[in-house]
C-alpha cells in the first residue's frame, strides 16, 4: 500500500512552492526502464535537462532504481509548442503544467523554457519510501512571479574556479533561478581575461581569472539550463586591480597593487582622463563577445569621492562641466559608460548609486542600500531588481530572507511603477567566503530568496518553508553541491585527526551560527585575502539543522506539553552544555560559557511548569539577562537556539486562563519573550 507517510495532503517538497496545485489520492510508479518521450521544436536543452533530472533520481535512489516495481513505471510525456531564445531574454514564457495520474506524467508548457522549469518541480516531486519509489497524483499550474531571479556571485574577494560556478548553475536550476549574475572585477581582483589589455587580468588576479572560453562555456551550460549570465565590471570605484595594471588611470598618483584589505578603499578611475573611456570601450567589445546577453553591469558602488576631491584637474573639470557634486560627476561618466555599452546593443544596470535623472530610463537599478531605492527607481521611471535583504555572506537565517518581498503588499506604487520591477538577486560577497565555503554559504538558502521571487507573496509559511529547504538540500547534495560535506571536513580538520575531538566541535557547532550582518568585519578587522578561512565559524552555517530541529521541538513541547518531549528538549540541552564544558580552556572558551549558560536557563525553565508565575518570577528575570548576556558575547560565532530558549523562559512566567485556547497563551508567551531585536536580527554590533 503506498502511503504519503505523515506529510499533510497538499503538502508537497517543492521549492519554489508552484502557484496552484491539486492533489489526489493514488500514485504512479517509478523506476528504471521508464518510458520518456519528449514532443517540440528543437529539443536538445530539454533533453539534456531530462538526462540531468535522471541522473538526480538514480543517485537518490541508489541500486533501488533497477528494482522492479510490482507494477510497471507509468510512461512520461514532455511537450512545449516552440523553442525560446538559444540564449535566453528576459520575460520569456517560463510557464508550465504538469499532470501526474497513476497513468503516467504529462508536462506541457509554451516553450522549452517552460519545460525545464517544469522539470525542475518533476524532480523534486519523487517520493521514496518502503513502497518504492512513486509520484504523487497532481495537477500543477505554475508561472514566475518576477521574470529576472538572480544570483549574485563575487568571484573577486576569494577566486572561485570554474568547476564552483557549473555547480552553481545545477543548484540554480533546481530553485528556478534564471540569472547568473558575475561580479568579475573588483579592488581585490580582475577576474576577466583580456585579450586587448592582458595587463589587466595579468597583474591584477594572481594568475586566478576566468579565460574567455572558460566563460563562454559558462554562458553555454547557463543557456542549456535557460539561464541568462550578466557580466559585472564595477567602475569607478572598487577598481583598484585594474590600477595594479594602469595606474595612470587613477584619480591620484601612486604605486597601486591589488588590494588585500577589505572595505571601501579611496582608489578611483579618473573620469577626465580619455584613456579611461578607451580601455573601457575595447573591454566592453570584449564582454559582449563573450556575453551575448543585452544587460552590462557596471557596479558604480561605494565610491567615496575622496580622491576626486583631492585632484585640482578633476575639481576644475567639475566646474567648466557645471557638475554640482561628486555624485553628479560620476553620473556623467555613467552616461558616457552606458553610450558605451550601447554602441553594443546593451542595456545598462548598476548598484543603486547610480540612480540619476541625467541617465537613460532603460537603466536597471540593483537596489542593495535598501528596498526604497527600488520603490524610487520604479517611481522615476525605471526599471530595478531588490538585493537588500538578500545578502546571503551576511549569515542570517533563510526566514530572514524570505521576508523580504521585491513588491510588499503595503508598496504605494501605480500598477505601471510596480512593472518596472522585474524582482530580485540573491548576492554572495566572498569576503569572508573561501571556496570550500561557497556552497554552505549559498545554499540552501538561496532557494528562499529563489521561492520569494517566483511563488505568490502569499507564500509565506516559514516552518513550511524550512521544511522544504531540508528536503531540497539532499537534492542539491545529489547534485554535486557541496555545502553539507564541507562543513563536517573542515571541522574534522580541526579536529586534527582526533575523532573524540571532532565529535565534541560538532556537537558545540550545531548550537551555532556565524555572526551577521558586517558585524565580523567590525570584530576581525585586520583579516585580509590572506588569511585562511578555516576557523569554527567558517565551517558552521547560518541556518543549521540543529537549532532549527530545536526551535521546532520548543514548539511542539509548549504547543502539547508531553513529558517525554520536554525530556528529549533536556537531553539536548545537557549535550550542548557538555560538549561547551570541554572547550572552556580553548579558543572557545568565552562562547563556550555563554553556550553552558543559556543551556542552563533552558534547562531551569524546563523545570518549572507552565504559569508557575509566582515562584519564578525573580528567577525569570534573571534567566531573560543571562540570555541577554549570551547574545552579546564576544565572538565571531552567535549562539543560535537563543530564540526558543527566551520562549521556554517566558512561558514559565505566563499562566493558562481556565478557558484559554493555546493560540491565545502561545501569542502571550511570544510578547513576554520579548524578541523582537533577535528576530530582526538587531544583533549587537561585536568589536
Ligand atoms: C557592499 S553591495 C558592497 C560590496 C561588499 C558587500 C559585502 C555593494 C554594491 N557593495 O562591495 O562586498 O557590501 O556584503
Amino acid at each position: 500500500m503506498l502511503t504519503q507517510g505523515d506529510k499533510a495532503p497538499g503538502a508537497i517538497d517543492v521549492v519554489p512552492l508552484p502557484v496552484s496545485v491539486e492533489q489526489f489520492a493514488g500514485s504512479c510508479p517509478v523506476s528504471a526502464g521508464l518510458e520518456w518521450r519528449d514532443q517540440g521544436p528543437g529539443g536538445d536543452r530539454v533533453r539534456e535537462a531530462s538526462a540531468r533530472l535522471l541522473a538526480g533520481w538514480e543517485r537518490r535512489l541508489g541500486c533501488a532504481w533497477t528494482f522492479r516495481p510490482g507494477r510497471p513505471p507509468s510512461p512520461v510525456l514532455v511537450a512545449w509548442e516552440k523553442a525560446g531564445a538559444a540564449i535566453p531574454l528576459l520575460g520569456e514564457d517560463e510557464s508550465y503544467r504538469l499532470e501526474i495520474s497513476a497513468a503516467g506524467t504529462v508536462l506541457r508548457a509554451a516553450t522549452d523554457l517552460g519545460a525545464l522549469r517544469g522539470l525542475a518541480t518533476l524532480e523534486q516531486l519523487l517520493v521514496v519510501d518502503g513502497a518504492g519509489a512513486w509520484l504523487p497524483v497532481v495537477k500543477i499550474a505554475d508561472r514566475p512571479r518576477f521574470p529576472w531571479r538572480g544570483l549574485m556571485v563575487d568571484v573577486c574577494r576569494h577566486w572561485l574556479p570554474p568547476a564552483v560556478i557549473r555547480r552553481t548553475l545545477d543548484g540554480m536550476a533546481l530553485a528556478k533561478f534564471n540569472v547568473l549574475h558575475l561580479h568579475l572585477a573588483d579592488d581585490q581582483g580582475f577576474r576577466f581575461e583580456s585579450r586587448t589589455h592582458p595587463r589587466l587580468h595579468e597583474r591584477g588576479s594572481d594568475g586566478h581569472y576566468f579565460t574567455q572560453a572558460q566563460l563562454r562555456e559558462i554562458v553555454a551550460a547557463a543557456a542549456a539550463r535557460s539561464f541568462r549570465v550578466v557580466p559585472e565590471m564595477d567602475v569607478p570605484g572598487h577598481a583598484t586591480a585594474w590600477l595594479a595594471a594602469y595606474p595612470e588611470l587613477a584619480s591620484q598618483p601612486g604605486a597601486y597593487a591589488v588590494e588585500r584589505r577589505w572595505g571601501v578603499h579611496d582608489a578611483v578611475l579618473d573620469p577626465t582622463n580619455e584613456k579611461v573611456y578607451g580601455l573601457l570601450a575595447d573591454l566592453f567589445a570584449e564582454l559582449a563577445d563573450v556575453f551575448p546577453d543585452p544587460f552590462v553591469h557596471i557596479g558604480g558602488d561605494e565610491n567615496n569621492g575622496k580622491h576626486w576631491g583631492e585632484n585640482a584637474d578633476i575639481q576644475k573639470f567639475m566646474v567648466t562641466s557645471g557638475l554640482a557634486d561628486h555624485p553628479a560627476l560620476q553620473a556623467w561618466l555613467n552616461r558616457r559608460v552606458q553610450r558605451l555599452l550601447v554602441g553594443h546593443g546593451k542595456q545598462m544596470v548598476g548598484w543603486d548609486e547610480v540612480l540619476h535623472p541625467d541617465l537613460p530610463r532603460d537603466t536597471v537599478i540593483q537596489s542593495w542600500r535598501g528596498a526604497d531605492s527600488l520603490a524610487e527607481a520604479a517611481r522615476r521611471g525605471f526599471r530595478g531588481m531588490l538585493s537588500s535583504g538578500y545578502y546571503l555572506d551576511h549569515c542570517h537565517p533563510a526566514a530572514w530572507h524570505y521576508g523580504k518581498d521585491p513588491l510588499p503588499a503595503d508598496d504605494v506604487l501605480t500598477e505601471e511603477e510596480r512593472a518596472r520591477v522585474l524582482g530580485g538577486e540573491a548576492a554572495v560577497w566572498t569576503e569572508w567566503i573561501s571556496e570550500e565555503m561557497f556552497d554552505g554559504r549559498t545554499w540552501p538558502r538561496a532557494a528562499a530568496v529563489a521561492e520569494r521571487l517566483w511563488s505568490p507573496r502569499a507564500v509565506t509559511d516559514t516552518a513550511d518553508l524550512e521544511r522544504r529547504l531540508a528536503v531540497l538540500s539532499e537534492r542539491l547534495a545529489e547534485h554535486g553541491l557541496q555545502h553539507e560535506q564541507n562543513e563536517g571536513r573542515m571541522i574534522r580538520r580541526l579536529a586534527q585527526g582526533d575523532p573524540a575531538r571532532a565529535a565534541i566541535l560538532g556537537i558545540f557547532a550545531s548550537a551555532l551560527a556565524p555572526i551577521a550582518n558586517y558585524r565580523r568585519s567590525r570584530l576581525q578587522v585586520g583579516h585580509t585575502q590572506a588569511t585562511q578561512l578555516t576557523g569554527l565559524e567558517d565551517a558552521v552555517r547560518p541556518d543549521g539543522a540543529g537549532p532549527q530541529r530545536f526551535a521546532r521541538e520548543v514548539e511542539e513541547w509548549l504547543r502539547d506539553g508531553q513529558a517525554d518531549a520536554a525530556q528529549a528538549l533536556a537531553g539536548q540541552l545537557r549535550l550542548w552544555r557538555g560538549a561547551a564544558a570541554q572547550l572552556i580552556t580553548t579558543e572557545h572558551g568565552t562562547l563556550a560559557v555563554a553556550l553552558a549558560d543559556a543551556c542552563d536557563v533552558g534547562l531551569e525553565a524546563l523545570s518549572y511548569p507552565d504559569g508557575a508565575a509566582a515562584v519564578a518570577a525573580d528567577w525569570a528575570a534573571e534567566a531573560m539577562d543571562r540570555l541577554a548576556g549570551a547574545a552579546a558575547v564576544r565572538a565571531p560565532m552567535d549562539i543560535a537556539i537563543l530564540v526558543p530558549l527566551h520562549r521556554l523562559v517566558a512561558a514559565t512566567q505566563i499562566g493558562r486562563g481556565p478557558e484559554e485556547g493555546f493560540a491565545g497563551w502561545r501569542r502571550r508567551v511570544e510578547d513576554a519573550a520579548n524578541l523582537t531585536d533577535l528576530v530582526q536580527r538587531n544583533l549587537p554590533p561585536r568589536g
